[in-house]
C-alpha cells in the first residue's frame, strides 16, 4: 500500500479536547505494550510517527494521525493502552470514560482494530471491548500482534485456535517487526471506510 502522506495532527487527554474529525477514522485499541504504536507506524510506513516504547503506558490520551493512501485521507487514532497495572483505579476509570465517549459519539468512526498479543490471546478486557462495539454497532477486527515471537512450527496451530476463540469478526495476524499482515490490515481499513463490511464480506476478511 503506497502511503503518500502521514502526519500527526492532534492529541486529546480529555473529552473536551477531542477535535472535530477531519477524515473518516479508524481507531487502534489494546492493552499497553501490545504494539499499537508500532502497528500505526507500519500502517503509515513511517519509522517514528508514533512513539513506541518497551515501557507500558507510553501513549497517553487519544492521538490522531492523518494518512493518505490512494488519494484518500484517513485518520488513524491511537487509543491509550489499558490494563496497565500500576495505574490507579481513577486513571483507569478516566480511560474508560474518555474512550467510551469517543467511540459512542464519533460519527466518522468507520471501525476499530482490537490488538491482541498472539502469544496471549484475548482476555476479559478485550472481550468486554468487543461486546461494547457490538452493542454500539461499530465494526471491528481482531489484529494479532507480535506473531514473529511465535515459533514457526507452532504458528498455524496457534492462529487457528485463536481464531476459533475470537468468534465471527475478522482476524488478521501481523508482525510489526517483519511487516507480515500489514497489507491485510490496510485492506480491512479501506473496506471499513468504504462501508463495505456486510456480514458476508467480514467473513472474507477473516485472514488467518
Ligand atoms: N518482536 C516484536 N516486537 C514488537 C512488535 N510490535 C511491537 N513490538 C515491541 O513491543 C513494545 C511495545 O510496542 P508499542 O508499539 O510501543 O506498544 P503500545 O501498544 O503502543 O504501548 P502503549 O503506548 O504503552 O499502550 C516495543 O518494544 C515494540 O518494539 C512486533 O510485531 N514484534
Ligand atoms: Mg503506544
Amino acid at each position: 500500500m503506497k502511503i503518500s502522506h502521514a502526519e500527526f495532527w492532534a492529541a486529546a487527554a480529555t473529552r473536551e479536547a477531542i477535535p472535530a474529525a477531519r477524515h473518516p477514522e479508524v481507531a487502534v485499541a489494546g492493552r499497553s505494550n501490545v504494539g499499537k504504536s508500532s502497528l500505526l507506524n507500519k500502517l503509515a510506513a513511517r519509522r517514528r510517527l508514533a512513539r513506541t516504547s518497551r515501557t507500558p503506558g507510553c501513549t497517553r490520551g487519544l492521538i490522531f494521525y492523518a494518512v493518505e493512501c490512494g488519494g484518500e485521507r484517513i485518520s488513524l487514532v491511537d487509543l491509550p493502552g489499558y490494563g496497565y497495572a500500576s495505574r490507579s483505579k481513577a486513571e483507569r476509570q478516566n480511560w474508560q470514560r474518555l474512550v467510551e465517549s469517543y467511540l459512542k459519539s464519533r460519527e466518522e468512526l468507520a471501525g476499530l482494530l482490537i490488538l491482541v498479543d498472539a502469544r496471549r490471546g484475548a482476555e476479559q478486557e478485550e472481550r468486554d471491548l468487543a461486546n461494547f462495539l457490538e452493542a454500539n454497532a461499530i465494526a471491528y477486527a481482531w489484529v494479532l500482534t507480535k506473531t514473529d515471537k511465535l515459533a514457526r512450527s507452532k504458528l498455524s496451530a496457534a492462529l487457528s485456535s485463536l481464531r476459533e476463540s475470537l468468534g465471527p469478526a475478522a482476524v488478521v495476524a501481523t508482525s510489526s517487526k517483519t511487516g507480515a499482515g500489514v497489507d491485510l490490515v490496510w485492506k480491512w481499513i479501506r473496506a471499513a471506510v468504504a462501508d463495505e463490511l456486510t456480514p458476508d464480506s467480514e467473513g472474507d476478511a477473516s485472514l488467518v
